[in-house]
């Protein structure tokens, strides 16, 4: 449970005081490491509240503890990977339940979706048109999964409006908040039962870590899915949790530069004559920009665009900047970019989550402003 004292901090005081009380016995301002996997019990069954590692361990408890305190959240639980949160929500069903996923969503998510939980069923639905949703809702539907904004079409979605159209017909809904972060939206105080997150991105912020994390309120679902993280284990290790907590101290700070340097970015790129469209949130003319002003503090870091040419103008691009480095991820504090078709949605090819391939994607990052508008210009130029 997270310190009762952070539900009055602010946000970023959260990030830094929240599950992190000096420690104890020494003093130590910052969280220690706690490699030990198993933990003295004086008599049987009695202890500290810890028996071992697997499932629980101080590291963990203190960065599960401050991102639930980011997500106004009663439960935080972390994983070793965003797909491993992911897999432990999929378990919440019984075979046959169906679970309506938003038609853009991460290439992995619908892969784990639709290739290994075959126990399933599963719909490709727009998530945009909410009335058009509600008229041909299956009945069967025990889930709706939904990205706001989208991986990598940046789509934004009525998190409050999904939600109320959700649980009148039975269903739960996960939100994954990886490309907003909790600093941005907040989806459990828009109705939402479960957030979602690849810790790899903003939360750790450094692309030195892969985690995942699962933050909710409700106690019964909180208890199932603690049973699930420890019986089927996908933990992170104590050195993963103490990256993804020191990363997310600075989650506010950091997200202020990635929305202001995105903007300046999405500015150059609307100008640019070999840009055929820009898909950025904060754009008035953006699928769901409504929702995100709504809904979010300000429009991301996260930036795509498509190339006027077609697919070989965009993997030329993405193979031509400097600054912008070619791979996979996003949201660390180093810029990145890439071709969603043949790296990220791969997995998603010949899908209904198919996506454009004259599509690149940009994770901007919170270098010198000048330096990444400069950079893209020039990959423009040559491509
Ligand atoms: O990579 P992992 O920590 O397992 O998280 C999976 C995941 C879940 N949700 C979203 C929205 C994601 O973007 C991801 C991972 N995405 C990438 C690696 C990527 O480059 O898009």
């Amino acid at each position: 449970m997270p310190d009762p004292s952070a539900e009055s901090w602010s946000f970023e005081t959260r990030a830094i005081h929240a599950g992190q009380d000096p420690d104890p016995t020494t003093g130590a301002v910052v969280t220690p490491i706690s490699l030990s996997t198993t933990f003295k019990q004086d008599e049987v069954g009695q202890h500290k509240g810890y028996e071992y590692s697997r499932s629980g361990n101080p590291t963990r408890t203190a960065y599960e503890e401050q991102i639930a305190a980011l997500e106004g959240a009663r439960h935080g639980l972390a994983f070793a990977s965003g797909l491993a949160a992911e897999d432990n929500v999929l378990r919440l069903l019984a075979t046959g339940d169906r679970v309506l996923l938003g038609n853009d969503a991460y290439g992995g998510t619908y892969r784990l979706i639709s290739k290994v939980h075959t126990q399933l069923g599963w719909t490709a639905v727009d998530l945009l048109d909410v009335d058009a949703l509600v008229a041909n809702w299956p009945t069967d539907t025990r889930l709706v999964w939904l990205e706001t904004p989208t991986n990598p079409l940046l789509r934004c979605f009525d998190i409050e409006a999904i939600c109320a159209a959700a649980h009148e017909r039975g269903a739960i809904v996960c939100v994954d908040n990886t490309f907003a972060t909790p600093y941005l939206q907040q989806p459990l105080s828009l109705g939402a039962d479960i957030v979602v997150h690849s810790a790899t991105k903003y939360l750790g912020g450094h692309s030195d870590v892969v985690g995942g994390f699962l933050a909710l309120s409700d106690d019964d679902l909180a208890a199932r899915l603690r049973f699930t993280q420890n019986a089927a284990g996908a933990v992170p290790s104590p050195f993963d949790c103490y990256l993804a907590l020191r990363g997310a101290k600075t989650l506010a700070v950091r997200m202020d530069r990635h929305c202001a340097n995105a903007r300046a970015v999405v500015e150059m790129l609307q100008s640019h004559p070999k840009v055929e469209s820009v898909l950025y949130p904060g754009l008035a003319s953006h699928p769901g920009h409504r929702a995100a002003a709504r809904q979010m503090r300000d429009f991301g870091g996260m930036v795509s665009f498509t190339m006027r040419a077609g697919r070989d103008a965009a993997l030329r691009v993405a193979a031509s900047t400097h600054i912008f480095t070619l791979g996979e991820s996003l949201g660390a504090v180093e810029s990145l970019i890439e071709h969603p078709g043949q790296m990220t949605h791969a997995s998603a090819a010949g899908s209904p989550l198919e996506v454009p391939d004259r599509l690149v994607r940009l994770s901007v990052g919170i270098e010198n402003v000048n330096d990444l508008v400069e950079d893209l210009r020039t990959a423009l130029e040559r491509a």
